[in-house]
């Protein structure tokens, strides 16, 4: 039997090349070996507020997006985390036995909730819920950023902690890291990852981004006061550049080094934007494909979503009966 992996992301803010090379592209590279579950968690977007009509697009554009990365839902299930009222239902059961000290030093918490004026709940349970939809499924793999590292540690603090408690219930779950890619940082400031709820304009190359407007981005991109570039003492906006490219083109380290060592930067530049843009245009073009065709769309979230109920009615089942409670 396949192991299961499940990932997810949130349907909020501009979807950007960090999220294609650190996460995106290593769905679809794992759909052909394991049983794989992708979420749309909308629930997650909402723990900071979300124009209704706004968030209902970008789930759907969302998913169009996914298939264009090359998901195909023959292989893989693309599910919407509001659909299935277990994630919340599990959830619950979860933050019972999670001590609030542990959500408190979470890093994305205390970041996000510096950027509210009013903290809410949910932002503070974001990471309980995640951890809900990760036990929910069984799964033995996360792909991940790592700026999930620490989340996925904590879903195995908790896991660990609730079978503890009330005896063996779940499956501790593994995370996986990209190889290369793992980290995209913005390129206005090459110390910050590249993020959905960065707003500066030249910030992230969106991936519905015109491919002219991706390249005056990365001609704008910060770099330093170097002329060319120098493997030895390269400051982070140059090592983001040639990571993007390294990404996008499959170089190896060699390769890398033998074509960039001693390039101005504004070849860099123009280097890298042409790879960007290359890749940029026939993603869109099938990401229009797919967007066109609604009816489409939505039967393959329905799908998607109905075989990861058929699982996560079954966890719900035992979760409860271990707990005491009724189903
Ligand atoms: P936000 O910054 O608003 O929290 P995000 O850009 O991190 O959003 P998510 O939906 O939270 O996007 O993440 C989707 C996936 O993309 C996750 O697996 C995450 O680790 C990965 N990811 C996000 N940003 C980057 C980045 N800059 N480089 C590599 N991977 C990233
Ligand atoms: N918190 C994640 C999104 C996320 C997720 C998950 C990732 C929600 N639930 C379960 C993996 C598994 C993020 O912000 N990238």
């Amino acid at each position: 039997m396949k192991k299961r992996v499940f990932t997810a992301a949130q349907p909020s803010g501009h979807v950007h090349l960090g999220n294609y090379l650190g996460a995106f592209r290593q769905w679809a590279s794992v759909q052909d070996d394991y049983d794989c579950i992708f979420g749309i968690v909308d629930l997650h977007a909402v723990t900071v507020y979300q124009d209704p009509e706004d968030l209902q697009k970008r789930t759907l554009e969302f998913a169009a997006i996914l298939l264009a990365c090359g998901i195909e839902p023959e292989k893989a299930h693309i599910m919407v985390q509001s659909m299935a009222p277990e994630h919340a239902e599990l959830a619950w059961m979860l933050t019972c036995v999670t001590p609030i000290g542990w959500l408190q030093r979470m890093t994305q918490f205390k970041s996000k909730s510096e950027k509210q004026v009013e903290v809410t709940d949910g932002l503070l349970q974001y990471p309980v819920l995640m951890a809900a939809d990760i036990l929910l499924y069984n799964a033995a793999i996360v792909p991940v950023g790592d700026d999930q590292s620490q989340h996925l540690e904590l879903t195995r603090d908790i896991a660990e902690r609730f079978n503890r408690l009330y005896g063996e219930t779940f499956v501790i779950p593994e995370t996986k890291l990209p190889t290369v890619g793992a980290r995209i940082m913005g390129l206005d400031d090459p110390t910050k990852k590249m993020s959905k709820s960065e707003t500066g304009a030249g910030h992230a190359i969106g991936l519905l981004d015109a491919p002219e407007a991706a390249r005056k981005k990365i001609m704008r991109a910060t770099t330093d006061s170097q002329p060319h570039v120098d493997f030895d003492t390269m400051g982070p906006g140059v090592a983001n550049l040639l990571t993007i490219h390294q990404a996008l083109s499959g170089w190896s380290d060699e390769q890398v080094k033998g074509h960039f060592q001693g390039m101005r930067y504004g070849d860099l530049k123009k280097t890298v934007a042409e790879t960007v843009v290359g890749f940029l245009e026939p993603f869109q073009e099938r990401f229009r494909g797919f967007y066109s065709d609604r009816g489409e769309l939505e039967r393959t979230l329905h799908q998607g979503t109905e075989y990861a109920r058929s699982i996560a009615a079954d966890t719900i089942r035992i979760t409860k009966r271990r707990m005491g409670l009724f189903s």
